[in-house]
């Protein structure tokens, strides 16, 4: 049984899309992080009371880049976790964590205008982080080289929503390109169809 903790318009995007990729079965728990936030009871799944979550065979994993890394794993079959040994796999958790540890806290810090030295924070600056992103971009396909991995659903989840929709992260043609390859893809367009139908359906959402 694998259970998926979620509310639509959040950081849980990337981890949806994932879970329609490997093509597994899984329930949708719907949890409420808007208003007042989430219940009280939900910290006994994720501590801090964010989503995503997921629970697997009663074993709960929180925080995107586990999760990622995780289901990628266990669901190994398809294909989406460069195995241990294949020279795509550094490049592969790099880029799963460096999404969550380094791409997220600098876009927040710039969004919320933090002025800081790189050495104060273990994110760094964004321009750093910028140039970083661009130049692997301008020379991958994908985050992992030249394949499709989960680290995508990650990377690509988070480009799409700091550059299309919130507008902090600047327009690059590597960017653009990356984000188009990845809307390709059968699966993230179903979910985004569907993210987009469940958040529409919040009280607080409704246009
Ligand atoms: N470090 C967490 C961050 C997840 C996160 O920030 N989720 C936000 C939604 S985008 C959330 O649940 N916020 C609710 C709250 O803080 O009350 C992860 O990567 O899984």
């Amino acid at each position: 049984m694998l259970k998926f903790y979620h509310a639509p318009f959040t950081r849980a995007l990337g981890v949806f899309w994932l879970l329609e990729e490997l093509g597994v079965d899984y329930q949708r728990v719907a949890i409420d992080i808007r208003g007042g936030g989430a219940p009280e009871d939900y910290r006994e799944v994720q501590p801090n009371k964010k989503v995503p979550a997921i629970e697997h065979d009663g074993t709960v994993i929180t925080e995107r880049a586990a999760i990622t890394l995780y289901l990628a794993e266990i669901f190994t079959d398809a294909g989406l976790a460069p195995a241990v040994g294949d020279p795509a796999r550094a490049a592969y958790l790099t880029w799963t964590v460096y999404n969550d540890a380094v791409f997220d806290p600098v876009l927040c810090a710039r969004a919320h205008g933090l002025d800081y030295v790189s050495n104060d924070y273990p994110f760094g600056l964004y321009e750093d982080m910028f140039a970083n992103l661009e130049r692997h971009l301008s020379v991958n396909d994908f985050a992992a080289g030249d394949r499709f991995t989960a680290a995508d659903t990650q990377l690509g989840t988070s480009i799409m929503v700091t550059m299309d929709t919130m507008k902090i992260l600047p327009e690059r043609p590597a960017f653009k390109a990356y984000v188009e390859r990845l809307r390709q893809r059968p699966a993230y367009q179903r979910v985004s169809k569907l993210d987009y139908e469940l958040a529409m359906a919040l009280p607080s959402l409704e246009t």
